[in-house]
């Protein structure tokens, strides 16, 4: 069998009912991020950002769960789902961005930084986690950094989000990393000024992983989770995407009468796309490829995201024992 995309609907169609047969077989659950292409979202069962997948992830009452997503996504479903057998259909699907830091490198800033909090970003290793005091997501980074006591805080590893988290949270002084994320940096100012002079009307909704240049042309800057709300109570009936492209595939479908545009086609992130029908159907059929994080690695990274968890209020009773 060829595991490799293929326009085939026919092909397409047989792949889907393998997989099927194979989740009934497996109990499985297929969840899938909102930057998978449209036919994983498709047949997935659960889809949404990372952080929404993985409280999914401890709700199901599924033995396996296949996580279509990328690497870092796929462990913190692992370490808040331990017992679960955890599925990576594509071991190579990282993110470039959680792979601009080493728990080497963050230890050495947190020496220079003592008096500093640390905020690790969910697009971040385990091991980073783990080295981190509370982790965020792009919905929630505000909330979590203004809950610190501590004045400075080491915010790794998006310097556009951290950028963006210094603006709204003045009393703050950020130290950001450098990391960014290959794919949202390649949406130029001239994009954005191009698509709002063909689409006029439009509003214009950014991911804060854009460029400060970018973001000072939206209307809206939001999450993934953010966007979907956004367009759901707006009066406007057309808008610019600034985020990877795999969103259009929900947002249209959820919004019907609305029309959607990306600023610029590059908008594509080339590990999200290598998940397709043929490694699902081969992921349940192998168990491959499981994801498991060391227990010592897990244990610490674990209170970094229920810390979060607890500030946001989506777990109160959460450990904030040792905070
Ligand atoms: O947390 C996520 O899933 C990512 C990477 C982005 C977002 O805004 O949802």
């Amino acid at each position: 069998m060829v595991y490799t995309e293929k326009n085939d609907i026919k092909y397409n169609d047989a792949l889907k009912k393998k997989i099927a047969k194979l989740k009934t077989k497996r109990n499985a659950c297929i969840i899938a991020h909102n930057y998978q292409r449209d036919e994983i979202q498709e047949i997935a069962d659960i889809s949404g950002d990372s952080l929404a997948l993985s409280q999914a992830a401890v709700r199901t009452d599924a033995d396996v769960i296949v996580f279509c997503g990328v690497q870092f996504m796929a462990e913190s479903a692992s370490i808040l789902n331990p017992d679960k057998i955890v599925l990576l259909p594509v071991k190579e699907a990282g993110c470039p961005l959680a792979d601009m830091i080493t728990p080497e490198k963050l230890r050495a800033r947190k020496e220079a930084y003592p008096e500093a909090a640390v905020v690790c970003y969910v697009n971040s290793s385990a091991e980073v986690k783990a080295e981190s005091d509370i982790a965020c997501t792009s919905s929630n980074a505000i909330e979590v950094v203004k809950s610190l006591p501590q004045r400075q805080v080491i915010f790794v590893p998006d310097r556009h989000l951290g950028r963006y988290v210094q603006l709204k949270v003045p009393e703050k002084e950020m130290i950001l990393w450098e990391g960014f994320c290959p794919t949202h940096i390649r949406v130029q100012e001239e994009d954005m000024i191009k698509a709002k002079s063909i689409y006029p009307n439009a509003d214009v909704i950014a991911h804060p992983e854009c460029k400060p240049e970018v973001l000072s042309l939206a209307d809206h800057i939001c999450s993934t989770g953010g966007m979907f709300k956004y367009v759901k109570q707006s009066h406007s009936k057309e808008f610019i995407i600034a985020t990877e492209s795999g969103m259009l595939y929900k947002l249209q479908k959820e919004n019907p009468d609305k029309k959607f545009y990306l600023p610029t086609p590059r908008l594509v992130c080339a590990n999200m796309k290598l998940i397709t029908l043929g490694w699902v159907a081969h992921s349940l059929e192998m168990l491959v490829y499981e994801i498991k994080v060391s227990d010592d690695v897990r244990e610490r990274a674990k209170v970094t995201l229920e810390r979060m968890l607890a500030v946001t209020g989506e777990k109160k009773e959460a450990a904030l024992a040792g905070y």
